[in-house]
């Protein structure tokens, strides 16, 4: 099953897959050597335009890592044995069946991690592959991120993909909350090179508020910098709204006539007063004043918020009232403001098919009855779902790309919830804190032998362009792709052969884009589409249907000018299709088809928030927040030498007064404690973080029994989510809260 396409140049342009920012990159090899010589950045990336961070370097080190896995393997009581793909994927299949037949399809879970997100096989192979299984016990790494955001915006949008993306190359005035691009490189934001972004934004004049409970790398370069307390964002930001209300500055513009729920909005915003919040959140009544008439005052405004507003108590208030913020300025969706983008895969016809759907709480979890959202439990439960007494119980796990030990509440639970599961497969690229549980470990191509498109990435990005990702090296025989691994267990799931899984999976696509009035693919048959995509299997054909059939399309025409994927070949750095533009209110999904302010269980949700504004006066406890760092990449880089090498990065920052109170001393080790569980880590001493906050990394803790991670080893660090407290759930979306976790800290 290798490719059969002409081996690749010396020079391939491509991008970056490590993260949302996907930068476009040149990757030179010495094709002699088969070695990589070095990789750039792109300067002709429309978006990237020659930005590079130090990990596109650490790619190298990761297709080369000799630990990385290049075979099956199965579990043989301690020892591992590599075998070959036919007996790996029969033998996964089997077991996985093995379970539904004997315990129903919900016996058996699946866990989904980041990469996935990262990986056009994934995306367009994974659903068929769970659709297989059957099973409603689907967990991922996006209830330990985003969902209070997707929860938020389906309830103001109507789906939870209608994500308002800062339009930070026009802005006047950026609010950032609990989001640090400029080491992260943005997320729900592709926007490569943030730094130079918002060195421009304050050369135009523009200004950048930050509010963090750390001095970030981020908050360092902005105007003003608001040390928030970690879990008040939403109180902060009612009292934002609450200002506005006051000084008569809401004025939605254009956006009133389809929003619905204003008043609704005032009402529940009254007790959230500037005076009522200073304490709770740590911001003075005044500061926060000028802050909502700085806001309102901007030309073009946007207020943005990312991890440190969705992994806390409050995830899916706060995720809101980011939006009801740029609603009420009237910046939503105009330009400088937050605009939803538009894909060149995505239909080009869109109005929404359907409306007024809310995928919330159609089934719950069953030991502590959690909700269900679009299909997906929250993974604070995954544990409890395995370890808990019952015929119901999970007993079998497939993990995608995931490393849930390290990246998720409780990761002490989950090893040993893992431990006792009667079957486990994991799909991923090494022997690590998690897969060392599976039966059988299903190892994917290296990410430099993918042909790839940046699917969902190009659907939150600052800019719209459309660009492809061909190979650096011709998959080596006796491997496979992901899409390949998630289509045969499909199709062994579901008693049919691959191909013409592939097939019927491609027709429903077809089905689905062509023939629509007022579409680039209007005319067309899906006998005609089916032709001119071509007898290659796998992704490729899918992405040269939505393009050709997209907004940008050329509707199968090869004489038209638009888009299809033997354009982008013409364009290896990729197209520019231009700005964000307004798309509402066409696109909102909603069963009234307007904006939804104050939906109903939001509001429901207030409540919760006002009864602890009482509490939150009180003096705070000392809690924890993570802190993501530019040589890591969550839990998984850390086994290339380029990014692991140099100082101790798993530090715990301590305020100074904070540490004379707790006898601490930089560079010393203290034992953090939380009610879960508890580590041991060196702390460094700073005033980076405000007092009452301590920071930790997280994504460390390495060097566990049965790992094969002789990198990562040799630097473990702490793993941050064995303090992480997994009966803590933001209670409207069952997110995760992963910051303003109540510890303890003592001297060792
Ligand atoms: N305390 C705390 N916890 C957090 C966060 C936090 O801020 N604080 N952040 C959360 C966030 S935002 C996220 S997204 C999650 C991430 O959580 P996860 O997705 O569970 O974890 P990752 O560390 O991204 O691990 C990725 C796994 O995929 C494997 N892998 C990498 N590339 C591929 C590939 O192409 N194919 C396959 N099959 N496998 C691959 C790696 O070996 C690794 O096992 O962590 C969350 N956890
Ligand atoms: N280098 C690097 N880049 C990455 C990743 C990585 O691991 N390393 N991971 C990628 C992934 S999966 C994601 S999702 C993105 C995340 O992208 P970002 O959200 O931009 O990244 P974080 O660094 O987690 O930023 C969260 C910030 O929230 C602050 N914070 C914590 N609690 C609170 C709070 O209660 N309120 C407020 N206002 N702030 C708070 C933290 O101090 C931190 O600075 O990054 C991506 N990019
Ligand atoms: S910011 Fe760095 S890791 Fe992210 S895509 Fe760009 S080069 Fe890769
Ligand atoms: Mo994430």
């Amino acid at each position: 099953m290798a490719s059969t396409s002409p081996p690749p140049p010396d020079r391939v342009l491509r991008t970056c897959p490590l993260c949302e920012a996907h930068c476009g990159i040149r990757v030179e090899v010495d094709r002699a050597a088969g070695r990589i010589r070095r990789i750039t950045g792109d300067p002709d990336d429309p978006l990237s335009r020659g930005y590079l961070c130090p990990k596109a370097h650490g790619l190298i080190g990761l297709h080369e890592d000799p630990d990385r896995l290049r075979r099956p393997l199965l579990r043989r009581g301690d020892e591992r044995v590599e075998i070959g793909w036919d007996e790996a994927l029969d033998l996964a299949a089997e077991g996985l069946r093995r379970i539904r037949d004997r315990h129903g399809a919900d016996a058996v879970a699946t866990y989904l991690g980041n990469p996935n997100a990262h990986d056009v096989g994934s995306i367009l192979y994974g659903p068929p592959f769970q659709r297989a299984l059957g099973t409603r016990w689907r967990f991922s790494a996006t209830s330990v991120d985003q969902l209070p955001k997707m929860v938020s915006c389906c309830l103001l949008f109507g789906s939870p993909g209608l994500f308002p993306i800062p339009d930070v190359d026009r802005t006047d005035f950026l609010l950032v909350l609990g989001a640090n691009p400029l080491v992260s490189n943005g997320s729900l934001m592709t926007a490569p090179d943030m730094r130079g972004r918002l060195r421009r934004l304050r050369e135009r004049g523009g200004r950048l508020v930050v509010v963090d409970p750390r001095r970030s790398e981020t908050a360092r370069v902005a105007n003003r910098h608001l040390p928030i307390r970690p879990g008040t964002d939403a109180l902060l930001l009612f009292a934002l709204v609450r200002v506005l209300f006051d000084e008569g500055r809401v004025r939605p513009g254009r956006l009133a006539a389809f929003t619905r729920g204003l008043e609704r909005v005032e009402l529940l915003s009254r007790p959230f007063t500037p005076e009522a919040v200073a304490g709770p959140t740590g911001i003075a009544a005044d500061e926060i004043r000028v802050l909502a008439r700085d806001f309102a005052g901007a030309d073009r405004a946007c207020c943005y918020g990312r991890i440190g507003t969705c992994t806390q108590e409050f995830g899916t208030l706060a995720s809101w009232l980011v939006d009801v913020l740029n609603v009420l300025t009237g910046n939503l969706d105009r330009e400088g403001g937050a605009l939803f983008p538009r894909a060149a895969t995505s239909p080009a016809d869109d109005t929404p098919r359907r409306r007024g759907r809310v995928p919330l709480g159609r089934w719950r979890s069953r030991v502590r009855g959690l909700p269900e959202f679009a299909g997906e439990l929250p993974v604070a439960c995954l544990a409890e779902e395995i370890d808990a007494a019952g015929e119901e119980r999970v007993r079998a796990l497939v993990t995608i790309a995931g490393n849930p030990v390290l990246s998720t509440p409780n990761g002490a639970r989950l090893a040993r919830a893992l431990e006792g599961l009667d079957f486990m497969v994991s799909v991923d690229l090494y022997l690590n804190e998690t897969t060392r549980f599976a039966d059988l470990i299903l190892p994917p191509d290296s990410p430099l032998e993918r042909w790839n498109y940046d699917l969902i990435f190009h659907g939150v990005s600052v800019r719209q362009v459309a660009r492809e990702s061909p190979p650096v090296f011709e998959r080596p025989a006796g491997s496979l792709p992901q899409w390949r691994i998630l289509l045969e267990l499909a199709a062994r799931l579901g008693g049919t052969d691959a191909d013409s899984l592939d097939e019927l999976l491609l027709s429903g696509l077809i089905a689905s884009a062509v023939g629509r009035a007022g579409t680039p693919a209007e005319g067309v048959t899906p006998e005609a589409a089916r032709a001119a995509l071509g007898d290659r299997p796998g992704p490729e054909r899918m992405i040269d249907l939505m393009l050709r059939a997209g907004p940008w399309g050329d509707g199968f025409d090869d004489s038209r000018e638009g888009l299809s994927l033997a354009r982008l070949r013409e364009h290896p750095s990729g197209i520019d299709l231009g700005p964000l533009e307004p798309r509402l209110p066409r696109i909102l999904a909603t069963a009234s088809g307007a904006i939804e302010l104050a939906p109903e269980p939001i509001a429901g949700d207030v409540p919760r928030l006002e009864a602890r504004l009482a509490e939150l006066a009180r003096p705070p406890r000392l809690v924890l927040v993570g802190r993501r760092q530019v040589r890591t990449n969550n839990s998984w880089m850390h086994n290339v030498p380029a990014l692991a090498k140099g100082r101790d990065r798993c530090t715990l920052l301590v305020h100074p007064d904070d540490a004379r109170a707790l006898g601490l001393e930089s560079g010393k080790p203290a034992r953090v404690r939380s009610r879960v569980g508890e580590v041991e880590v060196p702390v460094r001493i700073s005033t980076e973080v405000r007092p009452g906050v301590v920071s930790l990394p997280h994504g460390f803790g390495h060097g566990a029994p049965g790992t094969r991670l002789r990198v990562a080893s040799r630097c473990p660090g702490a793993n941050s989510n064995l303090l992480a407290d997994e009966t803590r759930v933001d209670a409207l979306s069952g997110n995760a809260v992963l910051n303003g976790i109540p510890v303890e800290v003592t001297p060792l």
